[in-house]
């Protein structure tokens, strides 16, 4: 019986997120492939892969407001334009999985989610299961949806990895970040910021006020965000969140070498 891993490739590991127009990290991406591969010749796993949208989102959901909705006719063009974008990020990722042999699958969630005033209320997980059944790895993303009280609003990646992390069996959920791990504060411009080896309920809290967001560039509320929906989505699963850019912290993970942070809530 095959364990599920489900891996996040964090926006911020797959493009360069502070550039203001869509912009890949074409190596990065290669090298994950790559290491993915690795991990399903193994043998041992099932996977579901989940992307962040970088620069190929967040920017544009910022300029027009698209978290909060459309009512313009200049919102609805720019609404389709962030969704094209995301097709563009996820073809790229998809085209470098068939490089290296993976049967990977793409699916949008604007397909098959709706969202009520930026509430997420979950969606049929069985395709899904049916794309692992067949042995494809579903590749999904954030993205944006229609909202039926707000026109439009957006999915983030770690909401979708929570939900399918909690509905499916999952054996462990790996967020793979810009940066080592969660830390005591923002360790971009604090550099007495230290990293968290382990969460718990313990120091759950603790935690969550270290965590400002920037908002820079980000509509999904960073760090704290996909913490918080990691809390609300995922009990009893272990989650590592390490970082990306560094070649196998992927299998390193996967060998138990302690890296980055680990975070176990019940
Ligand atoms: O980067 C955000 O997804 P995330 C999706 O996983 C868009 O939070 C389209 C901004």
């Amino acid at each position: 019986m095959k364990k599920l891993l489900i891996i996040k490739l964090g926006g911020s590991v797959i493009t360069y997120k502070d550039s203001p127009t869509p912009k890949a990290r074409l190596d990065t991406i290669k090298r994950l492939a790559k290491e993915i591969a690795q991990i399903y010749q193994q043998n041992k796993y099932q996977l579901i892969l989940v992307h962040g949208a970088g620069s190929f989102g967040h920017p544009i959901a910022k300029k027009y407001n698209l978290h909060q909705g459309m009512k313009t006719k200049q919102q609805e063009l720019a609404f389709s334009l962030m969704d094209q974008q995301m097709i563009e990020l996820n073809s790229i990722i998809i085209q470098a999985l068939l490089k290296n042999n993976l049967p990977a699958i793409s699916l949008p969630p604007r397909s098959f989610v709706q969202q009520s005033a930026g509430k997420f209320a979950g969606f049929d997980s069985q395709i899904i299961k049916n794309c692992l059944d067949q042995n494809q790895i579903p590749v999904l993303f954030g993205d944006g949806v229609l909202d039926d009280k707000w026109g439009c609003s957006i999915i983030s990646g770690d909401t979708i990895v929570s939900y399918l992390a909690q509905k499916l069996h999952t054996h462990q959920v790996i967020f793979l970040s810009d940066v080592d791990g969660i830390y005591t504060s923002d360790p971009k411009t604090d550099q007495t910021a230290k990293l968290i080896p382990e969460i718990s309920n313990k120091n759950f809290n603790k935690v969550i006020k270290g965590l400002t967001p920037t908002k820079r560039h980000d509509v999904t509320g960073e760090m704290q965000g996909k913490i918080i929906s990691l809390q609300r989505g995922l009990k009893d699963v272990p989650v590592a969140i390490v970082n990306g850019l560094k070649a196998k912290t992927l299998q390193q993970v996967l060998m138990q070498a302690s890296t980055g942070t680990k975070l176990l809530l019940n």
